[in-house]
């Protein structure tokens, strides 16, 4: 009998919609997850009918299924961290605030996701409404890029300031931590906002290189999923946020061209040449 050597991987959740491209979502985060070492398990909210040039249709898993599958999921596994993307109605995202409250989860990440790269709504106006009200008091830190940080705050957010003041202000809707991502932005540095709840806060920005790519598809699924997973390997939040940060930037330069349209990264670039192009 051969006896099994290898340790126990950290179990990451993720709660999201299915991209049948792979390109973002579900099947993103799993690669995600992988490539970090750690063993995933998911929850589909909806399945998403696209491609890499867009998102051409939506069906909705009943709420009732996603918050069972969670709770069927936590008796089994000992998850270590959660990651919350698209949540496409506010009967489902109430359903996932309702069930993560219950459990009592920690490593919470929020991915805010409102629209898909190409402009499609993954996120009804009552979901947005329990996104802010329940699910961010709930995180122990929220990704929004510029274009979900000025919803969320209702202010523009382009420069260092003005990401860190926003990171500021939607930490008060009872965050802990939340990370700006200036990926859409000239200079591709993020901001993240900390500090326990009634403490001072600590702001710190991390600077990145702007890679000229299509491949950007799905890279806030990727940056969230890569702090979930960092989070449940006990790494501090600033930790956490440089080597997600670092991850996807490897992601994109290492991406295979694939599509006709926004194409996907090499979620498991890290892993290897022989896993470059999955
Ligand atoms: O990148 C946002 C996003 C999240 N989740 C799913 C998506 C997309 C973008 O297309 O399809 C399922």
């Amino acid at each position: 009998m051969i006896l099994s050597q290898s340790k126990t991987p950290k179990v990451v959740l993720t709660v999201a919609g299915f991209d049948p491209s792979s390109g973002a979502g579900i099947t993103a985060d799993l690669k995600t997850i992988a490539a970090h070492g750690c063993y995933g398990v998911s929850v589909i909210t909806a399945l998403t009918v696209q491609n890499t040039r867009g998102v051409f249709g939506l069906e909705r898993v009943r709420p009732q299924v996603v918050a069972e599958s969670i709770r069927r999921l936590a008796d089994d596994f000992q998850l270590s961290a959660v990651k919350v993307g698209m949540l496409g109605t506010g009967e489902i995202a109430a359903a996932v605030a309702d069930i993560l409250e219950w459990l009592g989860l920690g490593n919470i990440v929020v991915d805010p996701v409102m629209l898909s790269s190409s402009g499609a709504e993954l996120l009804d106006a009552s979901g947005r409404e329990i996104l802010k009200r329940r699910l961010l008091p709930m995180a122990t830190v929220v990704t929004p890029n510029v274009d979900e940080a000025l919803w969320l705050t209702g202010r523009d957010v382009r420069s260092l300031e003005q990401m860190a003041e926003a990171a500021s202000q939607i930490r008060r809707f009872g965050t802990e931590a939340v990370v700006i991502t200036g990926g859409d932005l000239e200079r591709a540095d993020d901001v993240l906002a900390f500090g326990k709840l009634g403490e001072a806060e600590e702001i710190l920005t991390f600077q990145g290189d702007k890679v000229l790519s299509e491949a950007t598809h799905g890279t806030g699924c990727a940056f969230s999923t890569a702090i979930a997973c960092q989070l449940a390997e006990a790494k501090s939040l600033p930790e956490a946020v440089r080597s997600a940060k670092q991850y996807v930037r490897g992601a994109i330069e290492n991406a295979p061209r694939l599509g006709k349209g926004k194409g996907p990264m090499a979620h498991l670039w890290s892993l290897g040449p022989q896993s470059r192009n999955s």
